[in-house]
């Protein structure tokens, strides 16, 4: 397949890098009146500024002809087409079909897949109304007050991240708690204080085969049972499952009629607005999910029909490209100034990381070139008194996107502006800086000069939405999907497949039996995991 570096768009930009690359912003915006219009674009609820990045009108003319060069147009319609474009597993690519009205059409091998999207969203609607309104009850008869999901991954990271983004529309009589990693910690922390008669379990798996989530699932069982008297009956009252296999869910001793299934041309880190959202639909009520599907919807419409020039997902991801390929930039930090978003950045790394990091081509072929960025960050304004320092003054620069609201869903006497400011201010003072002679002008001290500089140059995008509400979620996440997809195109990757887990998972197989067991295998490692073992051995 076509090498991407060798086409002559990748030429023409790599020159272009070195002969403007280094222009300042500062000139950028002196010598450009047009700019922040010009640059400033919407996508649905969503306005993006993109006047902070390190590039002129001929910057993102060259990346436009690349985004068309690398085939974008094409690889879109096959993906929103059903064709099966993740090619190392053989399987279509459509988690837009899971935000579908009623009557679009998504085909898979020319059989619609839209009723069935459908038909599992309402049995979902259906079970969180009745876990909701107090008519689902627990084997003693109680009502449920705490779910408990049981997932990790691409079947945690999505319903914990919305679960935070849309606290102000959670019904306050169900909590909601998270156990995913296999740290026994995680499962006792979140059933401490729990009444087993009132809880309610969804193990969230899509292949129903991941060591972590069946440890923890068959722990709760034994924890729900213990409390319960030793009634295992009482299992079919107090889980539930979301899952494509329905062999492992029966095996495991739920009912399949109590399972929510999604299909295998949903990816794992794509799969929160299919049955994986059960635990979020259980909080926020079928309406409030619902619009975040019309959200993600919006956006799929927007990425899919709008010029490349003005298509939102496709200039934040040509940015991207530009920094990570042509300026050698290798992360990019998100901002969201909204404590209610605070698992967003961390969603994002697997979105991004898990798509994008790869080092082949889809023929198998190795790139010569960097692929996904580093992807991380947290809340402002908390990071502005931790790691901005290097964002601002240190030797590695990182482009980063900002993320706020015009209105607080629930503000106390204009925190909110205070908040606010404070984004546009770090946006502000990265882009612009404050120079030698400025910081001379107010500084008594001259040895102090050079500390208190800021060069400035450092490239941000600022995106605004009115409201963090459930479409305004949606529409975010479509966003970085679609940037993501459109990244792994000009690098010509499978941005949905994720082999890198395996060799992991593999080797903590067998190390797993020779610490159970209490016997290592030296001739299955190196010098220094053996001795890893024999010391944690030697307890
Ligand atoms: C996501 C990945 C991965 C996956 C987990 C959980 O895209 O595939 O994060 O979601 O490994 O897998 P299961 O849902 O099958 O348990």
């Amino acid at each position: 397949m076509t090498d991407p570096a060798e086409l002559p768009q990748w030429h023409a930009l790599v020159a272009h890098a070195e002969s403007s690359g280094g222009t300042h912003l500062r000139e950028l915006f002196d010598t450009d009146a047009g700019r922040v219009e010009r640059l400033t674009m919407d996508a649905v609820d969503l306005t993006v500024d993109f006047s902070k990045h390190r590039v002129t009108q001929e910057t993102m003319k060259l990346l436009v002809d690349l985004a068309e060069a690398s085939g974008l147009r094409a690889r879109t319609e096959a993906m929103f087409g059903g064709e099966p474009i993740n090619s190392t597993e053989g399987r279509p690519v459509l988690h837009t079909a899971l935000r579908a009205a009623r009557d679009d059409v998504f085909t898979v091998d020319g059989e619609d897949v839209v009723a069935d999207v459908h038909t599992v969203l309402d049995r979902m609607a259906r079970f969180s109304d009745r876990v909701r309104s107090g008519e689902w009850l627990g084997h003693t008869g109680k009502r449920i007050r705490t779910v408990v999901n049981i997932g990790i991954g691409g079947s945690d990271l999505g319903p914990l991240m919305a679960y935070h983004a849309l606290t102000p529309f959670v019904d306050p009589d169900i909590e909601c708690r998270f156990v995913s990693n296999v740290d026994p910690a995680n499962l006792v922390d979140a059933t401490r204080g729990l009444d087993p008669e009132q809880t309610l379990f969804i193990v969230a798996s899509k292949t129903f085969t991941t060591i972590e989530t069946l440890t923890n699932a068959r722990n709760a069982r034994a924890w729900l049972v213990e409390g319960l008297g030793g009634d295992s009956a009482a299992v079919a009252k107090h889980f539930v499952a979301l899952s494509t296999n329905a062999d492992e869910v029966g095996k495991f001793g739920i009912d399949t009629a109590n399972m929510f299934e999604f299909w295998d041309w949903v990816g794992g880190r794509y799969s929160f607005d299919a049955a994986i959202g059960l635990s979020l639909m259980i909080a926020i009520g079928d309406d409030a999910f619902r619009q975040m599907l019309s959200g993600f919807r919006l956006m799929d419409r927007h990425f899919r029909t709008t010029p490349f020039e003005q298509n939102v997902p496709v200039i934040a991801a040509l940015l991207g490209v530009w920094y990570r390929n042509f300026l050698d930039l290798p992360t990019h930090a998100v901002l969201p100034y909204s404590q209610h978003l605070d698992r967003f950045p961390a969603y994002l790394q697997q979105l991004d990381m898990e798509s994008n990091g790869k080092r082949v081509r889809l023929d198998g072929s190795p790139v010569d070139y960097a692929t996904g960025p580093v992807v991380w960050g947290e809340p402002g304004t908390n990071g502005q008194h931790a790691f901005y320092q290097l964002i601002h003054q240190g030797t590695t620069v990182i482009p980063s996107d900002f993320i706020g609201f015009s209105e607080a869903t629930e503000d106390i006497d204009g925190m909110h502006d205070l908040l606010m400011a404070n984004m546009f201010a770090q946006a502000e003072a990265l882009a612009f800086g404050k120079t030698s002679a400025e910081v001379a002008a107010v500084v008594d001290d001259p040895d102090l000069v050079a500390h208190r500089t800021f060069a400035g140059n450092r490239p941000s995008s600022v995106i605004i939405a009115p409201k963090l509400t459930p479409s305004v979620l949606g529409q975010l996440v479509a966003f970085y999907e679609h940037k993501v997809f459109v990244q792994g195109t000009i690098w010509g990757v499978n941005s949905f497949d994720q082999w890198g887990v395996e060799l992991g998972k593999a080797l903590a197989t067998q190390i797993a039996s020779e610490l159970s067991s209490g016997t290592p295998d030296p001739a299955k490692h190196d010098a220094s995991t053996n001795a890893l073992i024999a010391r944690y051995l030697d307890r």
